[in-house]
């Protein structure tokens, strides 16, 4: 173990950080959780207008990026080849930048639509349906893909044309910051990056352990308790630790691959057992509501809620606007991923590829697990909503799966891979918070034992609330903890913007489109 190698300041402030908002909670958790909310609902309710303008102007940045000429820009040399085929690019970054939520809100988002809908729509009703079936896929598509995918491209650009094997947010920022990113402003940035990425995972966790133990009561029949949890959580950070520790030629690529081998599975099962037809039909329909709609989704704030006497129905807040920051904590995270195993491709074919791939994968989950539930609803063999009022949303998904046939199957199944899809994106995120709080890699790779520290780290925040009881609180930790990140997103799109036109500029055969390598310039910095 090399200690020179970590970056103290920022391993120390982050940690810092993280025990003076964990200790607190623990020692007052009732005035821990109120001063979470006011927080949350002050960012929502007077910044959301905020995460909708950067939602939406990143997805256009993207797709501008990537028809011009620094989009052809090659990661890597003329001759360098693609570290990884299509399939397993696509597989990791789909399980790396989605975890066990997918499942989660893939089967259920559509009854929170279906009794609260959007645009003043009468609840229950054939509109609300529609918007049901059609808004979760919104939440999950191009434009929270656009937010994943940006932070990829100045990260992917440093580490492989202009060659600096560092992985850091603080680096990526270098064109606009200069020298402040080895100085404190660097220090800080790494550090709100952390703390962000930390309270999505505490979001991430904070809904998916429920579920799984819901599974597993069904499963085994043992009742669903705070110790059974923590077991559960114990058991994912084992997992993914050890994921994390044999690297990401090894355990991250094969669990990866058991994801998406698992999710064809599930999904295939549901498609075929379940109401086909309804689902194809639903799903395509969807798609093109999203698509004639996507400008007004993206940009619906519910204005009229600001008016006094007004009942609003505070749906931006509690749905587009939390999703927008939840994607934004991540995408740092997901964005230093993407970019470690980009090497050879165009930056066209990354940003594309992330968009269209990602997309596509959540809307699989979105029209397959989603219509089938929905379907249950509306045909009347079983009344979802009513359940979740009653037993509260996990174990609702958990029934909705026993309507399947062969369910004494598919239960377990499903909460394997809901177990697997929470360790494959949190050995992802271990690894890249062990790179980020390391000045420099060896071989490409953070050392082992930073990786296995930080998968704990991960677990502790929710860990420790949820002894407390406020697994509640906790989801909502993203927006709180990820307000600063939105800045950083557009640090690092300016970042990217200037380094690789300077370098265009720089090199000659920029003219030919297609592919450009970026090689023998001579640069400032
Ligand atoms: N996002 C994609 O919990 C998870 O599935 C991780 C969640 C940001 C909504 C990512």
């Amino acid at each position: 173990m090399n200690k020179r190698l970590i970056d103290w300041p920022t391993f120390i402030l982050a940690l810092v950080i993280l025990f003076s908002v964990v200790i607190p909670l623990i020692l007052f958790p009732e005035a821990g959780a109120s001063v979470i909310n006011q927080a949350n609902e002050f960012v929502t309710g007077n910044f959301g207008i905020l995460y909708l303008l950067l939602g939406l102007g990143v997805l256009i940045f993207l797709l501008y990026v990537s028809f011009s000429r620094n989009g052809n820009i090659k990661l890597g040399d003329r001759n360098t080849k693609k570290e990884f085929g299509t399939f397993s690019w696509a597989a990791m970054l789909f399980s790396a930048g989605i975890g066990s939520s997918i499942l989660y809100w893939g089967m259920i988002e559509w009854a929170y639509y279906y009794e609260g809908p959007p645009f003043g729509i009468t609840p229950e009703s054939e509109e609300a349906i529609n918007w049901a079936a059609s808004y979760g896929m919104f939440h999950w598509g191009p434009v929270a893909w656009a937010l994943y995918t940006l932070p990829a491209l100045p990260i992917a650009y440093f580490y492989y044309v202009r060659k600096k094997p560092v992985l850091k947010i603080s680096e990526a920022s270098r064109p606009v910051i200069g020298k402040h990113a080895d100085g404190p402003l660097g220090t800080i940035i790494d550090v709100l990056f952390i703390f962000g990425l930390l309270g999505g995972a505490g979001t991430t966790l904070a809904l998916g352990t429920p579920m799984i133990a819901e599974g597993v009561n069904h499963v085994t029949g043992i009742p669903v308790s705070l110790g059974m949890q923590a077991v559960i959580m114990l058991i994912c950070t084992a997992i993914f630790a050890f994921s994390s520790y044999s690297g990401i030629n090894k355990g991250i690529k094969l669990l990866s691959d058991l994801n998406i081998w698992l999710v064809l599975f599930i999904l295939a099962f549901v498609f075929i057992f379940g109401p086909t037809l309804f689902i194809s039909e639903m799903t395509f329909t969807s798609i093109g509501r999203i698509v004639n709609n996507i400008f007004s989704m993206a940009t619906w704030l519910e204005p009229l809620a600001s008016v006094p006497g007004y009942e609003a129905t505070n749906f931006p807040e509690t749905w587009t606007v939390f999703y927008w920051a939840w994607w934004v904590v991540y995408a740092p995270f997901v964005g230093l991923f993407v970019a470690r195993i980009s090497r050879g491709r165009t930056i066209k074919e990354m940003v594309l590829g992330t968009l269209i791939y990602g997309t596509l994968g959540c809307v699989l989950f979105f029209g397959i697990l989603g219509n089938y539930g929905l379907y249950l609803q509306l045909s009347q063999s079983f009344d979802v909503i009513g359940f979740m009022n009653e037993y509260g949303a996990p174990a609702a998904i958990i029934a909705i799966l026993d309507q399947l046939p062969i369910s004494w199957f598919i239960i377990p199944v499903f909460t394997i891979l809901a177990i697997i899809f929470l360790a494959t994106t949190f050995d992802s995120a271990s690894y890249i918070l062990a790179a980020v709080a390391q000045r420099k890699l060896i071989g490409g790779e953070p050392m082992r034992w930073h990786r296995i520290f930080w998968a704990f780290m991960l677990m502790i925040l929710p860990m420790a609330l949820m002894f407390i009881g406020g697994l509640e609180t906790l989801q909502t930790a993203s927006i709180v903890a990820g307000f600063p990140v939105i800045f950083i997103m557009i640090l690092l799109a300016w970042s990217f913007m200037r380094a690789s036109t300077d370098d265009l500029k720089l090199q000659r055969d920029a003219r030919k489109p297609k592919s450009i390598t970026i090689e023998n310039i001579s640069r400032k910095d």
